[in-house]
């Protein structure tokens, strides 16, 4: 029986929300139709001249891959075209990108995003993914503004993730559970694929880059060892696996059960990811799959932001995994942020 398409799902879950004229339901179909882009350049990215640096760097610092600007022009030109957004906020953009266009006087959202999380993997074939967080504006008309980015991850309308790997996935939701869908080729669709997605409340992997180790609060570094230790009743010591792009290593743990750590560490000392673009985001979603995302301390969703491009520690994954490395953390009080 063919899986319902994307687009079938939003329209039939459009009734989930009384109120809705359709404005949601067509922004998540304009990220697919992006995302769909995005897809057929990333897997030929290494037959054709987009491989690379373009020798800028971002406002992170960091060296801005080919790829990176073709996904970040990608979803702005279909958020644009679309008319559903007033404001982007980007990764790649220091400041926000207001839309002020006829078809957009009347838009009801704003949209932050991270275009290519992991960019650094791109030339080494290794998954890549898109991370968007959608807001209904604060602001009453006319553009967006910063403004409508300050909300607390809580006031998220919907959020969601597209992984670029052995397959392209949309993942996504609305707050009212996390549905997978599954690009299929054959007919340049997205099917829903995994319906309803819940994270175990365990699991055995545990996500983290270990080659900071001696820069990591006490409470991480305990909970390594705790990892690591030899332990039938707990299935212990549990597997290691780290990529290097948070979507894949969170999609993952989503599915298999795990937990995704980026803590304070000398060289990110207020951590690394981003709370308005990836933690938030990816937080909402892993809530809703049942997981908990945290900053050691603080639920993710809770927290106040003051600055667009602001950094927060991130704990996400698996409840129980979560709880247990909360628990080092709290044990080391000095540490807690
Ligand atoms: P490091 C990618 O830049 C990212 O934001 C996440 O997707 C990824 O998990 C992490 O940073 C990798 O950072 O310092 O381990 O290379």
């Amino acid at each position: 029986m063919k899986s319902k398409t994307l687009g079938q799902f939003i329209i039939e879950k459009q009734s989930d929300f009384p109120y809705a004229k359709g404005e949601l339901s067509r922004l998540l179909r304009d990220i697919g139709i992006a995302a769909k882009i995005v897809n057929r350049e990333v897997n030929k990215a290494g037959l054709v001249e987009i491989l690379g640096e373009t020798g800028e760097t971002n406002i992170q610092g960091e060296k801005v891959k080919k790829l990176d600007v073709f996904a970040n022009d990608q979803f702005i030109a279909a958020l644009k075209a679309g008319g559903e957004v007033c404001a982007i906020a980007s990764e790649e953009n220091d400041e926000i990108i207001p839309v002020e266009s006829e078809i957009s006087k009347n838009a009801k959202y704003v949209v932050a995003m991270d275009p290519l999380d992991g960019s650094s993997n791109i030339d080494v074939n290794v998954s890549v993914g898109t991370i968007f967080s959608i807001y209904r504006r604060t602001s009453l008309s006319g553009p967006g503004t910063n403004e409508d980015f300050m909300q607390r991850g809580t006031e998220q309308v919907a959020a969601g993730y597209i992984i670029y790997g052995s397959s392209c996935m949309l993942v996504y939701t609305t707050g009212k559970g996390v549905n997978g869908f599954t690009l299929d080729p054959s007919i340049g669709e997205f099917c829903l694929s995994h319906p309803n997605m819940q994270t175990p409340k365990m699991g055995n992997v545990y996500s983290i880059n270990e080659g900071n180790y001696l820069h990591f609060p006490e409470g991480v570094k305990k909970y390594i060892k705790y990892c690591q230790e030899e332990d039938l009743v707990t299935n212990r010591p549990f597997s290691s696996r780290y990529i290097g792009s948070g979507v894949a290593d969170i999609h993952r743990n989503l599915i298999v059960g795990g937990i995704y750590i980026y803590p304070t560490t000398t060289k990110s000392p207020k951590g690394k990811l981003r709370l308005l673009y990836e933690c938030n985001p990816l937080a909402f979603i892993i809530e809703q799959a049942g997981g908990k995302a945290t900053t050691g301390s603080k639920r993710i969703l809770e927290l106040d932001i003051k600055e667009l491009h602001q950094r927060t520690p991130l704990f996400v994954g698996s409840a129980e995994m979560v709880d247990m490395a909360m628990e080092f953390m709290a044990k080391n009080t000095a540490e807690k942020v």
